[in-house]
């Protein structure tokens, strides 16, 4: 189970450390491609010998390859809002969630959206479950 997980960059990183604890959990379920999405230093060392088009390249073949899209969609991204409507294209399932009691608006274009599984969540023992509910839909037969 190959699994894209999306997060803002230069968004802005305020829920860095939230996108790093959600790749921690969705470990569990499969392989995670995005996983320097959570670490700074990461994206800084790996990321800055990459030109804009080997970044775009490399995320849209690493789309084409997962089974399913995770997005965490709270702090406003271009980049997220693209790769969500890509793999919404390319019939992947993807499930989107959104900090609920911030100062961030969320997009009529992704809640209004029936493609995308939209979920809010407050804690991270609530975006376990909605993890377990997702997986159990999308990967039902995991072994991980
Ligand atoms: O528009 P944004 O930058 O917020 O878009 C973030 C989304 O696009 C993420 O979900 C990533 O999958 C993808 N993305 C955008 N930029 C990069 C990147 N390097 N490396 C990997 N994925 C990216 C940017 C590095 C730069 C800040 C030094």
């Amino acid at each position: 189970m190959n699994i894209y997980f999306c997060g803002s960059i230069r968004g802005g990183r305020d829920l860095a450390e939230t996108y790093e604890k959600m790749i921690g959990l969705l470990g569990n379920y499969g392989k995670v491609l995005t996983e320097h999405l959570g670490s700074d230093e990461v994206i800084e060392s790996k990321d800055r010998v990459l030109t804009d088009r080997e970044i775009h390249d490399r995320d849209l073949q690493w789309i084409v390859e997962s089974d399913l899209l995770v997005a965490e969609v709270t702090v406003p991204s271009l980049g997220v809002g693209y790769e969500i409507g890509r793999a919404i294209e390319m019939g992947k399932p993807v499930l989107c969630l959104f900090r609920s009691g911030n100062e961030y608006a969320l997009s009529a274009m992704i809640a209004g959206s029936d493609r995308v599984e939209m979920k809010y969540y407050q804690s991270l023992e609530e975006v376990k479950d909605l993890f377990d509910a997702f997986f159990s839909v999308h990967a039902p037969h995991r072994t991980s």
